[in-house]
């Protein structure tokens, strides 16, 4: 029986706020108690994790102390050896950011939110953090009238700027990862999904620094393929980091375990991510279902890596069947990576080919056949 259980090397890193969630939500009251973040610690480098993320908020979780709470946190590191790949500010609990943070149409809002930020870059290069996500949980609106998107955007742009100038100024090796969602806590969310983050970031004063944090459930919450987008994130170079987790398709933001909602997608998240060249944390953004107690949290946590495991070997497996190597080439998927001109060839060489459209038309491309291969590597008939 093949061996699932993860381990440092590789590299599997939670949120505090995910095993820590107290399952409060829109129609109910917590259903578990605070989770003191040095116990988050200590249970995660248990279950193999290796690292450890946190918005600044989530700290002082159970100390309200901020000093004590980082020297408490800073002690179960260093005792556990959990390294902190990530940070990021809690832009939206607070009633403060009711209408945004960074493009609240309160300009002393907007001045508050730069300054936490900035507190927790400290923190953040302190802790030996990369990167640092931005998700823009409160940046939108519910009615149209509400907010002008265009100045909206201006204000984005200037705090992302003026982050970034914070960085280079305090020489910290650290690079921002904006998270997209199309929508929840807000009606509208500005820069809702990877489309709308990568051209925003084109604009920027420093778009070296600033890349992407994709969230599996975010984008298929916009219908959209997630495999797709990360795909493109990558091809930009701008997958900075990844949350991982669970969906089923057009609903509220279920941040399910990891394969537990599309799991064909999931499969095919792994194959990208462990052959299309993404060397950064494997990160679980993910909550325990509020039927879970302490019991099943960790159960929960455990859960995602294993998966995560199991479809890594699933898609190692399916990329080394001689039948799948040959149903790719029968399908010309290796062909697409062939450049359309050959060197040397300019568009006037395109008059010169010999082809007839209505034959072309008639060729299958045997999909089914792929697909299927597909699924029985998942399913582990193969
Ligand atoms: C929600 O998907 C967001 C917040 O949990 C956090 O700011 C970010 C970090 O991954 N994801
Ligand atoms: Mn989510
Ligand atoms: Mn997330």
């Amino acid at each position: 029986m093949a061996d699932y259980t993860p381990t440092p090397e590789d590299r599997f890193s939670f949120g505090l706020w995910t095993v820590g969630w107290q399952a409060r939500d829109p129609f109910g009251d917590a259903t578990r108690p605070p989770l003191d973040p040095v116990e988050t610690v200590h249970r995660l480098a248990e279950l193999g994790a290796w690292g450890v993320t946190f918005h600044d908020d989530d700290l002082l979780a159970t100390e309200s102390d901020r000093d004590k709470a980082v020297a408490a946190f800073r002690k179960a590191l260093d005792d556990t050896g959990l390294v902190v790949p990530m940070a990021t500010t809690n832009l939206f609990t607070h009633p403060v950011f009711k209408d945004g943070a960074f493009t609240s149409n309160d300009r002393d809002v907007r001045r508050y939110a730069l300054r936490k930020v900035m507190r927790n870059l400290d923190l953040a290069a302190e802790l030996g953090a990369r990167t640092y996500v931005c998700w823009g949980g409160r940046e939108g609106a519910e009615t149209d009238a509400a907010k002008d998107v265009r100045a909206a955007l201006d204000r984005y742009k200037e705090a992302l700027d003026v982050l970034c100038g914070y960085v280079r100024d305090k020489g910290y090796d650290i690079r921002f990862a904006l998270e997209p969602k199309p929508n929840e806590p807000r009606g509208d969310i500005l820069l809702p999904t990877i489309g709308h983050a990568l051209a925003f970031i084109g604009e920027l004063e420093h778009p070296e620094m600033v890349g992407l944090n994709p969230e599996v459930g975010h984008e298929q919450m916009a219908g959209l393929n997630f495999v797709h987008g990360v795909a493109q994130a990558l091809w930009h170079g701008k997958l900075f980091h990844i949350d991982l987790n669970g969906q089923h398709g057009i609903k509220y933001d279920q941040d399910l375990v990891f394969g537990h909602g599309d799991v064909k997608s999931a499969f095919f998240l792994v194959d990208l991510l462990e052959h299309g060249g993404y060397d950064g944390p494997r990160h679980f953004d993910y909550k325990p279902t509020r039927t879970e107690d302490i019991e099943g949290v960790w159960q929960s946590a455990a859960a995602n890596m294993r998966t995560y495991l199991i479809l890594k070997e699933r898609a190692k497996a399916f990329r080394a069947d001689p039948e799948v190597q040959e149903a790719l080439a029968a399908s010309r998927v290796t062909e697409l990576a062939v450049p359309t001109l050959a060197p040397g060839e300019t568009y006037e060489d395109l008059a010169k080919d010999d082809f007839d459209p209505d034959e072309a038309g008639r060729r299958g491309y045997h999909y089914a056949r792929l697909d299927q291969l597909a699924v029985e590597h998942l399913l582990g008939a193969r």
